[in-house]
């Protein structure tokens, strides 16, 4: 009985150790974070302990670029698969601050996901009419940013100053009711 009650004891250990053993975990990464690129086609290359699970391309296992700042997402979400490695190439020229998305699809359909920041700069006068990430598929065909669901959703620029206007509103029909209030004691005394 005892010998059975630690068995079962170290069925539930493995059994909740397991999951997490066979999640995909980035192990290396190219750039790296915080890093300072030139601008180009920047290759993007992100190494994972195991073998993603195998999904069409555009989906499940994807790399997207967004401009840090408004969170806007530049390019749609792809990655060629190599082994277990997600990589993909987004030309960038504008100067600033990036964030690099990704998600992966582990072997037993869990997802994990990430981001990191780089800095790029443009010494070289590199130019781009398209900014962001390229996924063409096996065909050469282009895949559309609107087909697919954002891995970076752009903020509301003007969701912080509506709320201020709201709250402003707030006090000031707070205020005029106190003030009424007010106004009526003194008018009874
Ligand atoms: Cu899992």
């Amino acid at each position: 009985m005892k010998l059975f009650g630690s068995a079962l004891a170290l069925f539930g250990i493995l059994a909740l150790a397991a999951p997490a053993l066979a999640h995909s975990d980035l192990v290396n990464q190219t750039p790296m974070a915080n890093s300072t690129v030139e601008a180009g086609p920047i290759r993007i290359n992100l190494s994972f302990d195991e073998a993603p699970l195998n999904l069409p391309y555009g989906q499940g296992n994807l790399i997207a670029i967004a401009d840090a700042k408004t969170g806007e997402q530049l390019g749609p979400a792809c990655a060629k698969i190599e082994a277990s490695s997600l990589s993909t190439i987004a030309n960038i020229s504008i100067p600033g601050e990036y964030k690099i998305l990704w998600r992966i699809a582990s072997e037993d359909g869990h997802v994990n996901q990430g981001d990191f920041t780089i800095n790029v700069v443009n010494n070289s006068n590199y130019s781009t009419e398209k900014q962001g990430n390229q996924c063409f598929d096996e065909f050469g065909n282009e895949l559309d940013i609107n087909d697919q669901e954002l891995l970076s959703k752009k903020r509301e620029p003007n969701s912080g100053l509506l709320e201020g206007f709201f709250w402003g509103l707030g006090f000031i029909l707070a205020g005029s009711a106190m003030g009424a209030f007010f106004v009526k004691r003194k008018q009874k005394n």
